[in-house]
């Protein structure tokens, strides 16, 4: 059994098997985390739509149970798509999901738990006001899906928006509602882009300017700043501004795709994320969607596609221009057999054995000293594009400063290797640290998606240590540069680099010798992932 499946993760979240997309309505209720995602029952490939569920009560260890949302009315008789979570007063959960109705428009549609004393909340039963929301008044009726958490202002009034395109240009509808059935639409979105084409997934939150709790979703004072996020062009792209209820009015301090420097929440595989405030632990948090990158019949013959990035803890940086991630602290329960070693010089050339743990299913974090900084190269000023820099400065390109980093999944004689590295440039008197994640050899079997990865990290190498933590799972890289101020996803598949033949190294293919302050390597054990028996078999 593991040797047939050497791809499906140990930790990482995944269905017992079949498709899995989207992320949906995650919450914490009653002491139980709900996870809902896009799942097709009948096989491996996108289609026939309807909401998976899984409880937990660490985030860790899940248990699936019955589907709670497929196709039983007129309004989602043909799939019910993405949506969200909100927690109404009284403690009652209402979830807002897309149906493609009988007309295969895309609608918005209410659903809420049949019994809210169950802490698992089973059964999900649907309003016979659905839709509540359709594509009317110049909305594309293709072009119309996935609300998102609803948030509430002073005057009570409920919020919230749905993606779109209209006339070219990403938008974020907003409407508005006093009993969560009625819904207006305003008539200027909350933002909208000319740069972008459909929002598909977005979410809007605030995060603390002052604190590093995470805060609820109706939230807003003059100690918060306000995220929307919105997934296109393969990528979750996020800009931060201020948010006004009592006018709705977001004013943004940066605008999607307007410089090189656009933020994302991962510059690897990541998409139609969305976060929820984990009221009981006062943070927010993170999940998005990881796909394959192998191809569809790879996926037919495995049986499954897709998985859930770990869950992140989501927060502004110290220099509030950008957003910084940190996978869950309990993920860090799983952890076992550790190695660890602090000062060790790393000489140009050389690569090191992290020996003694799992290598294809560990938790490493290593940080970087660099006593030649000097002898960093100058960048380019063409050179603009961190994933095209790192694509064309793969880890075998020798440089000064770097590349210095992982080697995961590696065979011995490191045939097969995916290198998670920096590379350090000079720019006038500034430092620009680069993050790459390597996949052209991470394996020798052939037709597999190896696109090179990059991104640049805000930070200045001269006052801090560069840091790199990267979760490896079997098919899965998942690492968080410069303390998660810049996050690099991948999904590889060796063919020889598996179970025990799977290595894990440090490298330095500079010219400058650097130095590791520490490295703390983990074995990590399984995640418990079951299903429940007698699962009810969709309708
Ligand atoms: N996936 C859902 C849509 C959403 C897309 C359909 C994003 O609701 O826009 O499975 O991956």
């Amino acid at each position: 059994q593991e040797t047939d499946q050497p791809y499906r993760t140990g930790y990482h979240f995944q269905p017992p098997k079949n498709w899995m997309n989207d992320p949906n309505g995650p919450m914490y209720y009653k002491g139980v985390y709900h996870l809902f995602y896009q799942y097709n029952p009948y096989g491996a490939v996108w289609g026939n739509i309807i909401w998976a569920h899984s409880v937990s009560y660490d985030l860790v260890n899940w248990v699936h149970i019955d589907h709670a949302i497929y196709p039983t009315q007129p309004s989602d008789i043909n799939g019910c798509w993405s949506g969200s979570t909100t927690i109404l007063p009284g403690e009652k959960p209402a979830i807002l999901y897309t149906g493609i109705d009988t007309k295969n428009h895309q609608v918005q549609n209410l659903a809420v738990p049949k019994n809210q004393s169950d802490p698992l909340l089973r059964e999900w039963i649907k309003s016979p006001y659905n839709p509540l929301m359709t594509p009317i008044d110049g909305i594309d009726p293709d072009l119309y899906r996935d609300p998102t958490t609803a948030w509430q202002g002073p005057d009570k009034i409920w919020r919230v928006i749905v993606g779109s395109q209209i006339d070219g240009h990403g938008r974020a509808i907003l409407y508005r509602s006093k009993d969560f059935v009625s819904w207006t639409r305003i008539d200027s979105p909350l933002h909208s882009s000319g740069k972008t084409e459909m929002w598909e997934c977005p979410d809007f939150f605030p995060v603390s300017t002052r604190s590093s709790n995470g805060v609820d979703t109706s939230s807003q004072d003059k100690y918060t700043k306000h995220v929307l996020k919105a997934s296109f062009n393969h990528h979750d792209y996020y800009i931060l501004g201020s948010y006004k209820p009592a006018n709705d009015n977001f004013s943004v301090e940066t605008n999607f795709m307007d410089s090189g420097m656009d933020l994302r929440y991962d510059y690897g595989k990541f998409y139609a994320s969305k976060t929820f405030f984990d009221r009981a632990m006062n943070r927010r948090i993170l999940w998005g969607w990881i796909n394959e990158s192998d191809s569809e019949s790879d996926d037919i013959k495995k049986g499954w596609s897709g998985l859930q990035s770990i869950p992140r803890t989501i927060l502004l940086s110290n220099t509030g221009k950008q957003l910084v991630q940190w996978p869950i602290k309990e993920i860090e329960k799983l952890r076992f057999k550790n190695l660890s070693f602090h000062d060790k010089k790393l000489k140009s050339g050389s690569v090191l054995e992290v020996p003694g743990i799992t290598a294809s299913q560990a938790d490493v974090e290593v940080s970087f000293e660099l006593p030649n900084l000097e002898d960093a190269e100058i960048l380019d000023p063409s050179w603009t594009d961190p994933q095209l820099l790192c694509s064309q400065k793969k880890a075998s390109v020798r440089g000064k400063l770097g590349p210095f980093g992982l080697l995961a999944f590696a065979t011995k004689n490191l045939t097969e290797q995916t290198a998670i590295y920096f590379r350090i440039f000079r720019s006038n008197h500034n430092y620009i640290v680069l993050m790459c994640s390597d996949q052209s050899r991470s394996s020798v079997r052939e037709e597999l998606d190896k696109t090179t990865y990059g991104a640049f990290i805000d930070m200045d190498p001269r006052h801090e240590n560069i840091t790199l933590r990267s979760l490896i799972d079997h098919s899965i890289v998942e690492s968080f540069g410069g303390e998660g101020r810049a996050c690099i996803t991948a999904r590889v598949y060796p063919k020889l680099a598996i179970h025990e033949q799977a290595y894990l190294f440090a490298f330095n293919n500079g010219t400058s010798n650097v130095k590791i302050s520490r490295l703390n390597a983990w074995s990590m054990k399984n995640a418990q992932i079951v299903s429940t028996k007698n699962r009810r078999k969709p309708q």
